[in-house]
């Protein structure tokens, strides 16, 4: 394995020194420890399905071609790939049914502190749902929408009805290829019966039953995640922050909040603000109380409060090695089991959340959502309480310039709307306008994890500051959205870094040329903005019409092969940094990255290199543009003086 730099983050290598004096273990030492890493699972060519195995099929074509049951490549690949699609779905759809039955008990008046903070939300969710909101108290439209939201998951039949919401073309396409959900449920079910052994055996129909399952996640559980939490919580707006490992505070008590549901950590925010809590903190010689993320949770509450960022998936563990956090509060997914055996170094209370996600070392300390204020009240006390517990000793925080970075947030596809159009003529007319005329080449949406086996960040950083350059607009969300945060990506100055269309834009409209999105769920805020695009006119009548592209250059986890599964069921071409599960089996890859395109608009595609992958995105953009007769346009704006000359 080359030694390459581990984070392209100023803050990371010198916590990381700290960490190897110390003698704690990071993931970089832990990858160390992997090499070399299994080749056949790298390639997708190994499977545990059946106790006959573990088979796995030989790269070179010397060794064996099937597995004991006479899989081949393609037939493994593809079932595995499938049941990554279903693991993300789940997971994200998991968090979702969390969030409707909270969503439903609180419309009930069960749940003190919760209730319909965006109205018109409200009611644009539950006329897209079928229900009549006509002289009907507020109250009572919430609990039919609560109802019905439920039903996403456990129907059996007919289809998901967000998935209505589709571009009409769009919907047709996926009637006639048999991908419209039925149910969440069902879809992932679907997928574990058929990629048991000597169930589905081909390819192609696997990865149909991929498509539909992820649709689900995308038109259905993730979608109404997004939806609830607007409502319940608010529709993010454009929001000042900061992010990075500087936002933690010496004198302060120091509370991350670290996973993916905004349920609890909402209450955290006003625990955190409680006369009663501060002036505990104040008893114990803290200054105040500092709340601030890491992953999605973090995502999601700096949309809504501007609760700031302490970083993205590889900054989990370093933020324990400051030694100044007081308790890390654990929900769902991407979470570490480290965390637990590394606070055991420091004075640090890692307390997990959720029934569904403990693990050794940690506290737990159940979310109770009949009382949501409680539960973060005792979190909250807890932190207090262990902040005289600090060694100072142990304390090393990066505190230079590079140590957090200001940031815009809170760009929900209605907030664009407002924006580009004003208020009281919302409208992505402008922006369409823009594409139109070519200041703005195309849409990119860039997403995605840290993966350890790219230096962090450095992907995310190199392909957005690309697009922006050549006048690709960025939607980004996740842990790629806190790398353009770190750094100042996300504000008005990076127009520096646009080309000379784009940035005209971002000028007349006071925008940064990097649109934060929220966290991963929120990607279907990107599916609605194209939507959006689509129903505005003039480019096209379909999401695969539009000269748009999505990336997770940095990718990791089954929740982006759910992403990026639904994004290219919806037409989008969709381009994975790092590595690619398939790349071992030929003809399922040929499949997913060239002929699927004939049935679904979109593709999958695979580069390494973020430059390169920026390039391939800008390319499918032109593309679209001249399949749209907007290709002369384009020359128009992006030749500067220096190039007419030299046409000259
Ligand atoms: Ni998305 Fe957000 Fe980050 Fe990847 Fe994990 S936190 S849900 S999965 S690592 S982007
Ligand atoms: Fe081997 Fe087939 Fe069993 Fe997989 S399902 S482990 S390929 S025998």
């Amino acid at each position: 394995m080359e030694d390459k730099k581990r984070s392209i983050d100023p803050v990371v290598e010198p916590l990381l020194e700290k960490a190897a004096r110390e003698g704690i273990k990071t993931a970089w030492d832990r990858l160390k420890e992997q090499d070399p890493q299994c080749g056949f699972g790298q390639l997708g060519l190994c499977c545990r399905h059946c106790s006959n195995g573990p088979c796995r099929i030989d790269p070179f074509g010397e060794g064996p071609q099937e597995g004991v049951c006479g899989a081949t490549a393609d037939t493994i690949a593809a079932r595995h790939f499938a049941r990554m699609a279903a693991a993300g779905t789940a997971a994200h759809s998991d968090h979702a049914r969390q969030v409707c039955a909270t969503f439903l008990e609180a419309a009930e008046g069960k749940v003190p502190g919760y209730g319909v903070k965006d109205e018109m939300k409200l009611y644009e969710l539950a006329m897209d749902l079928g229900i009549e909101v006509a002289n009907k108290p507020k109250q009572e439209i919430a609990i039919e929408v609560g109802k019905k939201a439920i039903q996403i998951f456990g129907s059996q039949e007919g289809e998901i009805f967000l998935t209505k919401r589709a571009p009409i073309k769009r919907l047709e396409l996926w009637r006639k290829q048999g991908v419209v959900p039925r149910g969440v449920d069902r879809e992932v079910v679907e997928i574990m019966h058929r990629t048991h052994i000597g169930v589905d055996q081909e390819y192609h129909n696997i990865i149909q039953q991929a498509a539909r399952c992820s649709l689900a996640d995308g038109w259905g559980g993730s979608m109404i995640a997004t939806e609830l939490q607007d409502i319940m919580f608010g529709t993010p707006e454009p929001i000042l922050s900061k992010v990075n490992l500087g936002v933690l505070k010496e004198d302060q008590v120091n509370i991350i909040v670290h996973g993916h549901e905004p349920l609890l950590s909402e209450m955290i925010v006003v625990a955190s603000r409680d006369p009663e809590m501060l002036a505990l903190a104040k008893s114990k010689g803290a200054a105040g109380i500092n709340l601030a993320g890491i992953c999605c949770t973090a995502n999601e509450v700096l949309m809504r409060h501007g609760i700031p960022l302490a970083g993205n998936f590889l900054h989990q563990e370093i933020a324990l090695i400051t030694g100044v956090v007081d308790a890390l509060v654990a929900d769902v997914q991407c979470v570490m089991q480290s965390l637990g055996e590394i606070a055991q170094c420091y004075h640090t209370k890692v307390i997990t959340t959720n029934y569904r996600a403990k693990m050794p070392f940690a506290s737990h300390i159940q979310f109770d959502e009949s009382n949501p204020l409680e539960s973060a009240k005792k979190i909250v006390r807890t932190a207090i309480e262990n902040f005289p517990n600090r060694d100072p000793r142990k304390i090393q925080l990066p505190n230079d310039k590079d140590a957090s970075c200001e940031l815009i947030a809170g760009f929900s596809h209605e907030t664009i709307n407002y924006l580009l159009g004003g208020t009281f003529r919302a409208s992505y007319k402008p922006l369409n306008d823009n594409i139109i005329n070519g200041r703005i080449r195309g849409i990119a949406g860039v997403v995605g994890c840290n993966n350890i086996h790219t230096t962090q960040d450095i992907a995310h950083l190199a392909m957005v500051r690309e697009l922006i350059k050549h006048d690709v607009i960025v939607l980004t969300t996740g842990c790629s959205a806190m790398a353009c945060g770190k750094f100042g990506l996300l504000t008005p100055e990076a127009m520096q870094y646009a080309g000379d269309g784009l940035r005209s834009v971002c000028e007349a409209v006071g925008i940064p040329p990097v649109l934060h999105m929220g966290s991963c769920v929120d990607n279907t805020r990107i599916l609605m903005a194209a939507t959006a695009v689509v129903k505005e006119g003039g480019l096209g009548d379909d999401i695969s019409d539009l000269p748009a592209a999505g990336a997770a250059p940095e990718w990791m986890s089954e929740k982006a092969i759910a992403i990026g599964m639904y994004f290219v069921a919806s037409g989008v071409y969709t381009l994975f940094g790092t590595n690619f599960p398939t790349l071992g089996a030929k003809n399922l890859t040929k499949y997913l990255m060239e002929e699927i395109e004939s049935a679904y608009g979109g593709k999958w595609a695979f580069e390494n290199d973020p430059i390169k992958g920026a390039h391939k995105m800008i390319e499918h953009i032109d593309k679209k543009r001249k399949a749209l007769g907007l290709d002369k346009a384009k020359e128009r704006v992006l030749y500067d003086m220096a190039m007419r000359r030299d046409l000259g």
